[in-house]
């Protein structure tokens, strides 16, 4: 089953599902990565996304090609621009940065883009990416050269994720960007829940399994941890534990 397919099924049933991001910048050396890549395979993480907004080292292909010598979990790429394709990934987040008005990010590199992912098997999952502001600047909104949404916005964000939508996009993500000072708020993320029917990535800033548990009960279908793992690894098990529980939960459909 495709990825996106598959994401699509488990929203309708109303499972959440949990991605690490890996940002290969901050992979000196691969085999650091064991400890991380083997607690998502114990811990049912759905995905690894690889990735980052800027990217000074040329690892990205040895990241994945070391993922996936050791671990099954499908990799989806998490590009800050069109030089970060891999066609060992399994799939590509195809990533229209809605809430900038950076032609570049909207529309441009995806031309680049295009024919490469086209001659390639990587599936691609269209995806609206909104920024939205959490405090200091981040990488993210530095290197697009956009302005984040502001967080108290929630109409401006609202509208924006309906806009993607009628478009054609089949995901939503909504990112406080990676180390956000503060992680996407309850009511943001539900304003832009109750405005959009597709799956809802939200990510930036989750650091403890208690802002996890916010984010899924105001209506995130994804949660995407990356940060936080890099300084312990172990905080996984918490937030995975959190996913599963919520999954249990649910009640089987008659
Ligand atoms: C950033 O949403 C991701 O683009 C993850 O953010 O690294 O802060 O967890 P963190």
């Amino acid at each position: 089953m495709k990825i996106l397919d598959q994401w699509y099924a488990h929203v309708e049933q109303g499972r959440k599902s949990l991605a690490v991001l890996i940002d290969p910048d901050k992979v000196e050396d691969t085999s650091r990565l064991t400890p991380l890549i083997r607690l998502a395979s114990e811990n049912c993480v759905d995905y690894l996304f690889v990735g980052g907004s800027l990217m000074t080292t040329t690892n990205l292909s040895e990241v994945i090609r070391f993922i996936k010598s050791q671990v099954s979990i499908p990799v989806v790429l998490f590009p800050g621009n069109s030089l970060q394709l891999d066609a060992q990934a399994d799939a590509i987040l195809f990533l229209s940065l809605i809430s900038g008005r950076n032609p570049d990010l909207l529309i441009g590199q995806h031309v680049a883009a295009a024919p490469i992912i086209r001659n390639s098997r990587l599936e691609v999952l269209p995806t609206g990416y909104l920024l939205i502001n959490s405090g200091k600047i981040t990488s993210a909104a530095y290197i697009s050269n956009t302005m984040p949404i502001p967080e108290d916005k929630y109409s401006l964000a609202a509208c924006t994720a309906m806009a993607g939508e009628m478009l054609g996009l089949k995901l939503i993500y909504l990112d406080a960007g990676s180390g956000a000072e503060r992680e996407i708020s309850a009511k943001m993320i539900s304003a832009v829940r109750q405005a959009v029917k597709v799956p809802l990535i939200v990510g930036g800033g989750i650091n403890t399994a208690a802002k996890a548990t916010k984010a899924l009960e105001a209506g995130a279908d994804m949660i995407v941890v990356g940060n936080a793992l890099e300084k312990n690894p172990e905080l996984l098990i918490e937030i995975s534990d959190k996913v599963y529980e919520w999954n249990q939960s649910l009640q089987p459909r008659k």
